[in-house]
């Protein structure tokens, strides 16, 4: 039924969905609006750091099954999987930006055609499926949809949500369940045909908006649990009790489940999702908006941590200076394992010490290969030198590298119970 599908947006989410399916079979034509993404994904290469996806996309550009381009061009079944960020004002409650959403409608409205389907695939606010309906409606008079024509409409929408973890992209692609929230039952049906090209988790369907509102609970199920984890990490440091074993302990309660605290929370998902839920209802979601604000605030309990150890350092060597001070910052990832700094409390934390230490900062990121320069000023140490050199360890990742050898010394912050 889908000889030819198209992915809208090459990245993360976008590029993997599309090696998967043309590694099934079908014909593939990846869209990104960036030239250079797109160039590099037709040498079978690519621009994102994902295990497996470049052989994945490698095979599929070989074998003449996937092709990338910058203009949409005419398939069976579209999937939008482009960024949905918040607005960046100064309100207290971000809002969510569709500014891409709408964008990439308008962009493939000219080349829908009866019996396509158009999933949305991007994390999103309630009810933003149906404002794609409607910009699809407006760019083609021509075509009817299914908030006018019901099951009747000529093109089919759905809202499917991506629920993959990065670092496993391409194994939970295929083993998740899906969430599959057509605008009507045909429209979900269809869905479900499509991704059971190689899904071999269940496709359970349900409406969009309830599709679209099961994501954002997702992540803000996990947003409200780190939150708790880091309140308990700072309430046990008062009372000299250490929360990894606490929780390990509690744990073993056979319905807790309590996540693991860190120096914050990172990354483009749970550090932005659960806002699109307290926008839409702010009266109404003061839990998820507090666990936001508790896990805003923990890199600024971190950093006043270091404050602390360099005021105890200075009281018991009266000869030094905080010139003299060597600190060492562990990990500048957003997690464990990866080389994505995107909304990383870690480099903020590092960043902030460089701010406001005279002496040397040292920054340690396994994952980020040689010397390179992240930003002007910013250049990566060595596991092993830091740890010879540094007077306080400050450890921010809970890379696999900082496992083995780890640091001894008087002064350790360690933001994720790993020494
Ligand atoms: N973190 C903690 N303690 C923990 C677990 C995580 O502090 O116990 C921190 C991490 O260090 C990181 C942040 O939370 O800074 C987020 O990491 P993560 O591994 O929890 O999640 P992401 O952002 O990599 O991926 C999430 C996943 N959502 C859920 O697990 C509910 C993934 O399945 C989603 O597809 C993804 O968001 C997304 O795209 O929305």
């Amino acid at each position: 039924m889908f000889k030819r599908i198209s992915t809208i947006g090459l990245g993360y989410i976008g590029l993997p969905t599309a090696a998967v399916f043309a590694k099934h079979g079908i014909e593939v034509i990846g869209v990104d609006v960036k030239q250079e993404a797109v160039d590099t994904i037709n040498r079978g290469e690519i621009h994102i750091v994902e295990p497996g996806l470049e052989e994945a996309v490698k095979n599929a550009v070989e074998k003449g099954k996937l092709r990338a381009t910058t203009t949409p061009e005419d398939a069976d079944a579209f999937l939008i999987a482009v960024p949905t960020p918040f607005k960046k004002t100064d309100a207290e409650v971000p809002e969510p930006d569709l500014s891409y959403i709408e964008t990439a409608s308008r962009a493939i409205a000219p080349v829908l055609k009866k019996g396509d389907l158009v999933v949305l695939e991007s994390t999103s606010p309630v009810g933003a499926t149906e404002k794609m309906a409607e910009w699809l409606a407006e760019e083609r008079p021509d075509l009817s949809f299914p908030q006018a024509k019901g099951e009747e409409s000529d093109i089919r929408i759905a809202h499917c949500p991506e629920r993959v973890l990065p670092g496993h992209v391409l194994e939970e692609l295929i083993s998740n369940d899906r969430v599959i929230g057509g605008m009507t039952r045909k429209c979900s049906e269809l869905a479900v045909s499509l991704y059971k090209t190689f899904v071999k988790g269940e496709c359970v369907i349900t409406s969009a908006r309830t599709a679209e509102m099961a994501k954002l609970t997702e992540n803000s199920f996990r947003d409200v649990n780190i939150a708790f984890a880091n309140e308990l990490s700072m309430i046990c440091d008062m009372l000299g009790i250490d929360v990894w074993e606490l929780i390990s302990l509690s744990n073993r309660h056979p319905r807790v489940n309590i996540l693991q605290p860190g120096p914050g929370v990172g990354g483009h998902c749970i550090a932005v999702d659960p806002w699109f839920i307290v926008s839409a209802a702010p009266e109404r979601s003061k839990l998820i908006q507090m666990a936001r604000v508790v896990n805003n605030d923990k890199p600024e309990w971190v950093i006043n941590k270091v404050k602390l150890a360099i005021a105890d350092f200075l009281q018991k060597n009266p000869s030094k200076t905080t010139k003299d001070i060597t600190i060492a910052c562990y990990g500048l990832a957003f997690k464990a394992n990866v080389d994505d700094i995107r909304e990383s409390p870690a480099l903020g934390i590092a960043k902030s010490i460089m701010s406001f230490h005279s002496g040397l900062t040292l920054l340690v990121e396994p994952n980020m290969k040689g010397d390179i320069n992240l930003e002007a000023g910013i250049t990566i140490t060595s596991y092993d030198l830091a740890r010879k050199k540094a007077n306080i360890h400050l450890l921010l990742v809970d890379h696999d590298e900082f496992k083995g050898d780890i640091v001894l010394s008087e002064y350790i912050i360690d933001t994720r119970g790993i020494w």
